[in-house]
């Protein structure tokens, strides 16, 4: 396995001297955030970030993500002008040597919790849903305070968007996943691009919307609509884990000898009741997913691609990008990479 660690660029307080400095570092996964949706990204644009990244002897190892136009998931007529443009971007990613690029296909919002700061008992700070709060929630009235949800859609533009997903349902999305992936699956070939879908993170609808890759049927499904290892999964353990029906080392393992892992993001929960989860520190005994059993996975297929301890706590008085500070996640590196290490000399015994 390769480690790496999510860097919002630029802007992202953490800076890349940091990063290079927690032991095992190897990658970076990033994306480029200013240009918007559905354009395609100029070649100049990746290699200069590449460039920034590789001064730092860190590997630009993941773009995360490359977002999919609404227009595609909704299944427009305008989706192919969309696609085209995601080809372009596919294509210019492989000129420059960029192995692995993540996408999701969740309609209109991206992860959702109900807060971004809760309490735990030891005075750390996580991410948590809880179903009945979200329950109450109502995106579409009132002020459009979604935590964690960084809206570029005016309130009229949302109206509009829930308007348009009353005619898609489960297999609708379905259909235009399938679409979307058989146009732009040559293209990632001949890019040498490999891609990795992201779990629809919590895995089951929300707010109405459909949600489809929630479980090992619906990865299933994903792969067998393109037959190639370039038409893969990003398996994270803390989305397809939020349902306790989801045994996700198994599924790992299974997934991993057909062969179709590109990606792997390692995060902790722990269920704290029906459809609700806190997000906890890595350590197994923190949460409800088995890390050591993780690990053991990745080794079952001898894992070489990209993973990185995916959300973490805020700890140590840290502020900044709820999920996304460097204490905890740089403490989920470590962890990960001693399991790996004992895992490994185990082995060779
Ligand atoms: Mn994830």
């Amino acid at each position: 396995m390769e480690m790496s660690f999510r860097w919002f660029g630029k802007d992202d307080p953490i800076p890349l001297e940091y990063i290079r400095q927690i032991p095992n570092m190897k990658g970076i996964v990033t994306a480029i955030y200013d240009i918007p949706v559905g354009e395609a990204w100029p070649l100049e644009k990746i290699l200069e970030l590449k460039e920034m990244i590789e001064k730092h002897n860190l590997k630009l190892s993941v773009i995360e993500s490359v977002p999919v136009h609404e227009d595609i998931k909704l299944g427009l007529p305008t989706r192919d002008k969309y696609i085209e443009n995601y080809k372009t971007t596919l294509r210019n990613l492989g000129k420059a040597g960029i192995p692995v690029v993540c996408y999701n296909f969740m309609p209109v919002f991206d992860w959702t919790r109900s807060s971004l700061d809760y309490r735990l008992e030891d005075g750390s700070t996580a991410l948590i849903y809880e179903e009945d709060v979200v329950a109450k929630m109502d995106p579409l009235k009132g002020e459009l305070s979604l935590p964690g949800w960084d809206s570029s859609y005016k309130k009229e533009e949302l109206h509009e968007l829930f308007e348009q997903y009353k005619d898609v349902d489960e297999e609708k999305l379905w259909e235009n996943l399938e679409y979307f992936i058989k146009k732009i699956m040559p293209v990632a070939e001949e890019s040498d691009v490999k891609m990795a879908i992201h779990p629809d993170d919590p895995p089951w609808g929300i707010f109405g919307l459909p949600r489809i890759i929630t479980n090992k049927e619906s990865l299933e499904r994903v792969i067998s609509i393109y037959d190639s290892p370039y038409n893969g999964l990003c398996m994270c353990s803390g989305s397809l884990g939020a349902d306790p029906n989801n045994n996700f080392p198994e599924m790992l393992r299974y997934f991993g000898k057909k062969g179709r892992v590109n990606f792997v993001h390692a995060r902790n929960i722990k269920h704290i009741g029906p459809r609700s989860f806190q997000e906890s520190a890595h350590v197994s005994s923190y949460g409800s997913i088995d890390m050591y059993e993780v690990i053991r996975a990745l080794k079952d297929f001898n894992y070489t691609g990209p993973i990185r301890p995916d959300h973490g706590r805020m700890i140590w008085g840290e502020t900044g990008k709820p999920g996304y500070g460097l204490y905890d996640r740089a403490l989920g590196a470590m962890y990960l990479t001693g399991l790996w290490e004992a895992e490994e000399k185990n082995r060779n015994r």
